[in-house]
């Protein structure tokens, strides 16, 4: 065998070696959810015919001819049985793109489909797309909503950081051709906008983030809640804030919906993302809280703090310090995976349960807003546990 080709064969034994690798439920959790030994997806993980141009006569050396840079924020759907995430990978260039990657059991043997998704534009084109949330909605449809990000051509000349950030609509029957819808009209810029998966009096409701600008939420006053009759002309006229930014808490900065809330007999489950600022940048986390099955804007249930902080090596990355969801699947048996990103640099997942999480949800002691409201809560955890140590 020529050396081009041993070498070819090393580099696909490796690829299947590592995209094939059991992934181990990690012991001694929190008893909330469970961690896994590797992350799901890394930018390795993308296959290796993207990559390389395998073409001895036009790649004699065997290099890779399109880098691949991260696999991050990615939404989620069962699909035939299968756990699919529709992935955003980011190339070398700084661009994203969708891809879908397909596991038999939702925590290893990820693989993706041969082509990246083509996904329409609309009238104006974006520059990147990013971050989808899913909604099998009861509509019939598969809606995608993601970021869609364009220069500011208001900024002063020269100026080529300053963005805009639009919710993009696409929808689909069959997670391969995808339909554009226009974008959702609104007056502010918008992020994380994310599709309820039921009518709501008769409505089209979609979970938002308003935003001043690009990064900074400004006036935003955290996720918001609007009516839609028309998903194929979305447009913002009335747009109310449900889950509130606080001073001092992990959602002080910024927050935002990440997949779409599960249905339980409790109420709507819905995990979140929050944003501090800190010495070290900005500091992302996850969150969870519930929602009221006959008032989806009225928040039941709002357990203090974080659900889960990035750890180890998920806070180093390219952007540290971070981690972020926007895709989970509920098995039958209420077993929940939840995917999330670490540091804008890989996929992980974690498992737990609907019923574990709504125990969370109600039973967690929620933020008093202060110190002393906190040393207060434990201090009533404390006596009662040591009344029952020491019956
Ligand atoms: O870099 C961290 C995250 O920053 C943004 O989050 P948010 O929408 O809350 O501002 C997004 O660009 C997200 O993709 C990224 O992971």
């Amino acid at each position: 065998m020529t050396s081009f080709k041993n070498k070819l064969q090393t580099l696909f034994e490796e690829y299947e070696q590592l995209i094939t690798r059991t992934n181990k439920p990690l012991e001694n959790g929190n008893g909330i959810f469970t961690r896994y030994q590797y992350p799901i997806l890394t930018a390795a993980h993308t296959p290796v015919f993207w990559r390389y141009d395998l073409d001895e006569q036009t790649n004699p050396f065997l290099m890779e001819r399109i880098g691949m840079n991260a696999t991050l924020n990615s939404g989620a759907i069962k699909w035939n049985g299968k756990y699919l995430l529709i992935v955003r990978v980011e190339g070398a260039d700084r661009k994203s793109f969708f891809a879908v990657a397909e596991s038999p059991n939702g925590i290893d043997n990820f693989r993706f489909w041969d082509y990246p998704i083509v996904m329409p534009e609309d009238i104006i084109p974006a520059t990147n797309i990013y971050d989808m949330r899913l909604t099998a909605h009861e509509d019939g449809w598969i809606y995608g909503i993601f970021c869609a990000e364009r220069h500011d051509d208001t900024a002063p000349a020269g100026d080529l950081s300053s963005a805009t950030a639009t919710a993009a609509i696409a929808r689909t029957k069959d997670l391969k051709i995808w339909e554009r819808l226009p974008d959702l009209k609104t007056k502010s810029q918008q992020r994380n906008v994310v599709l309820h998966p039921e009518f709501v009096n008769g409505k089209y409701a979609l979970y938002t983030r308003p935003q001043d600008g690009f990064i900074d939420a400004g006036s935003g006053g955290g996720i918001g809640w609007v009516l839609l009759d028309d998903m194929t002309h979305a447009e913002v006229k009335d747009e109310i804030i449900i889950d509130r930014r606080y001073y001092h808490t992990i959602k002080e900065v910024k927050n935002g919906e990440g997949p779409h809330p599960i249905k339980t007999p409790q109420g709507w489950l819905h995990l979140a993302h929050g944003v501090r600022g800190c010495a070290a940048g900005l500091r992302y986390v996850l969150y969870m809280y519930m929602t009221s099955l006959e008032d989806p804007t009225k928040v039941i249930a709002s357990p203090a703090g974080f659900f889960m902080a990035p750890e180890g090596e998920e806070r180093i990355g390219d952007v540290s310090n971070v981690l972020f969801t926007n895709g989970w699947i509920v098995d039958e048996d209420g077993k929940v995976f939840i995917y999330y990103a670490s540091s804008d640099t890989r996929m992980h997942v974690a498992t737990s349960t609907v019923d574990r999480l709504v125990d969370y949800c109600l039973n967690t002691p929620s933020d008093g807003l202060s110190s002393s409201s906190s040393v207060a809560t434990l201090i009533k955890q404390i006596e009662k546990n040591l009344r029952l140590m020491n019956k």
